[in-house]
């Protein structure tokens, strides 16, 4: 055991901080926070990766339960910190915030954690072994209970504790975390190979290797084809206009730019741009840079080979990515992230690097593939001709949405600042009725809805616009829609959609959630969505003599409730529906800002969200029911 100096105790009090609050770093403490320790301390053998010493990682389920992630980078400096006057690797496992890659820019990464995250980890485990090897020599050195060290220093030095070869070096981090904080302390394989596929994807030649105790079983990721087969990936259950996707890639100044596209017979377009590996969901400069390059070398090419006619106008850039899918991958030395969450790159160097790129590379490889340019101009000549067919019904549509507004069962609230309104979307009339009753009229709408609304992934533009539920909600919005999106004429600060706690009511939030995710994308990035969270269980149950009573939200919950002795459980309601409750009781659970219990929608990485659309809505019914039970737990979870 070490003996405490005062300026351990301020440390060990940083570490405190994450036991306490550790959703506020993790996310959650469910088996998503949980696999979240492991991402954490995976980035950092990616970074050192990314800056070019490392490329190979090896990653463990122990039998013991704990999980070991071995890179053959530098190994994390082991000499004494200049100020914490402390070694490196212990000031960066147990000081927070203590990553200290800042100043070097090939590490300048977006929000999140990415490269601080080794402290938080060491805080939610029981222990964490550290191995390094650096300069011939083994350094190891270990934490107990949330992050106390217990390796005694020499001078305030970590002893080597054995040899290797000069040229062997890297870092070995096993932690096992701490089934206090969590929920669950299971890691799930195949939670973990998804990741390190993904990891593969967009890591060129790093070479994963994977190995679970539990069951022998040992998997390689090395991906030669980099994100040219993570799209084969992507949109593979998706029907594609042409087998292979375009692969092309090249160098502008000190920026890399890698660019994988697809055309599918999808009405929409998605792009996953990546910068230094990190999804800047919001795109920013290099997405930018991407759709000018891409309008107008297509525009060159209709012309040149008269596909659009001197009288004809340009086909419009929405044209020409109709059913579009792309992953862009740049890499550049001093990324500039912006926005609230950091996921927007702001170089505009990464524009032009981009545009130019593609613009050179793109040519070249069409001038090959001329069978795939004709197909790209057939599609957007497609686009363009429904265009300016839906022209006139689009304008028709928008010009009667102002009648929608009276015509709809929105029930209005009184006061006309956004920032104190909420409106509630809720299943059925009936449940919208009780809702009516119950609220606060002055700042909560409702607007009850009729049974399952349209799945926006397999309707046009023009049917989507012609649907009475997503009238009604546009109407409702006031914001617009698609191109005409304007967040700044938002009426209401909250929007909370309340169905059932039950596959159903997870299936309509869904097909909601995909409508936002698709038309009103910055809904949810701004984080306005939420799903309001209707107690399960009402139980009475007596405590110290007094009868009581309380709303329970999960059967995890209620699991902890019964293990309670204290409490003395004298009946359980179900609430099989919103239906159930009456006004009183749906005013305290899911009305009152005061006691209810709200789940903010967020999509943190747009691949898994497409992804998770596509799942959803293809007609295969069991992985279907599978996801949307999986993501109505995940809900309650992240409170
Ligand atoms: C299994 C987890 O964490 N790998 C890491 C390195 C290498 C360096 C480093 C890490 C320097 C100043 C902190 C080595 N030599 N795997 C890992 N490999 N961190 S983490 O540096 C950390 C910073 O303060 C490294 C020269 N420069 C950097």
């Amino acid at each position: 055991m070490s003996e405490y100096t005062g300026k351990e105790i301020v440390i060990l009090e940083g570490l405190e901080a994450v036991r306490k609050r550790p959703g506020m770093y993790i996310g959650s403490t469910g088996s998503r926070g949980l696999h979240h320790l492991i991402w954490e301390i995976l980035d950092n053998s990616i970074d050192e990766q990314l800056a070019g010493f490392c490329n190979e990682i090896h990653i463990t389920m122990q039998k013991d339960g704990g999980i070991c992630i071995e890179d053959n980078g530098r190994g994390v400096p082991v000499d004494i910190h200049p100020t914490k006057k402390i070694p490196t690797v212990r000031v960066v496992y147990t000081i927070l915030h203590a990553g200290g890659k800042f100043g070097n820019s090939a590490y300048k990464v977006s929000g999140g954690l990415h490269g601080v995250g080794s402290s938080v980890v060491n805080a939610l485990s029981t222990h964490m072994i550290v191995e390094v090897k650096r300069n011939g020599l083994i350094y190891r050195d270990e934490y107990k209970d949330g992050g106390h060290p217990v390796v005694p220093l020499v001078n305030g030095s970590l002893e080597p504790v054995g040899k290797c070869a000069k040229t062997s070096t890297g870092t070995k981090v096993t932690f096992y975390p701490d089934p206090e904080i969590f929920e669950t302390i299971e890691f799930k394989a195949d939670v973990i190979k998804k990741k390190l596929k993904e990891t593969a994807y967009l890591n060129k030649n790093l070479k994963l290797v994977f190995k679970n105790e539990y069951d022998n079983e040992e998997k390689i990721y090395l991906e030669e084809d980099g994100i040219k087969s993570f799209l084969k990936y992507i949109n593979r259950d998706t029907s594609v206009l042409h087998k292979e996707p375009i692969y092309i890639e090249g160098t502008s100044g000190d920026i890399e730019v890698e660019i994988a596209f697809q055309y599918t017979h999808n009405y929409s377009e998605q792009i996953n741009p990546y910068c230094n590996r990190i999804n800047v969901v919001d795109g920013g400069t290099l997405v930018t840079g991407f759709k000018m390059a891409l309008t107008r070398v297509m525009n060159q090419y209709a012309r040149e080979l008269g596909v659009l006619k001197d009288k004809d106008e340009n086909f419009d850039g929405k044209d020409i990515r109709n059913g579009l899918v792309a992953i862009i991958s740049i890499k550049h030395p001093d990324p500039q992230f912006e926005g609230q969450t950091k996921t927007k790159l702001g170089n505009t160097d990464a524009k032009t690097a981009v545009d130019d790129v593609f613009n050179t590379e793109v040519q070249r490889y069409l001038d090959k593939n001329v069978e795939i340019l004709k197909i790209i101009l057939d599609n957007s000549m497609k686009s363009y001709n429904a265009r300016k067919a839906s022209d006139k019904a689009r304008n028709a549509v928008l010009k009667q949405l102002n009648d929608v507004d009276t015509k709809s069962k929105l029930a209005a609230c009184t006061s006309k600042k956004p920032e104190e309104c909420e409106v509630y979307i809720v299943e059925g009339d009936s449940a919208g009725g009780t809702v009516k009753t119950a609220r606060n009229r002055r700042t909560q709408a409702v607007l009850p809805l009729r049974g399952k609304i349209l799945n926006v992934e397999k309707a046009t533009l023009e049917k989507i616009l012609l649907n009475n539920e997503i009238k009604s909600m546009i109407a409702a919005f006031g914001c617009g829609i698609g191109d005409e999106f304007d967040i700044t004429k938002l009426r209401y600060d909250k929007i909370i959609i309340l169905t059932d706690a039950d596959v159903d009511g997870a299936h309509i939030s869904t097909l909601l959630l995909t409508f936002f995710y698709r038309f009103m994308p910055e809904l949810i990035y701004s984080g306005k969505i939420y799903r309001g969270l209707p107690p399960l269980y009402k139980v009475d149950y007596v405590n110290n003599k007094k009868k009581k009573s309380e709303y329970i939200f999960n059967d995890f919950e209620l699991e902890k409730f019964r293990k309670n002795k204290d409490n003395k459980i004298t009946a359980i309601q179900r609430y099989k529906g919103l239906g159930e409750m009456d006004a009183q009781q749906l005013w305290e659970t899911t009305l009152d800002p005061e006691s209810r219990i709200l789940a903010q929608i967020s999509i943190s990485d747009s691949v898994d969200a497409d992804d998770v659309t596509t799942t959803l809505m293809s007609s295969n019914v069991p992985p279907r029911r599978q996801f949307i039970m999986e993501e109505a737990r995940y809900a309650n979870l992240d409170v």
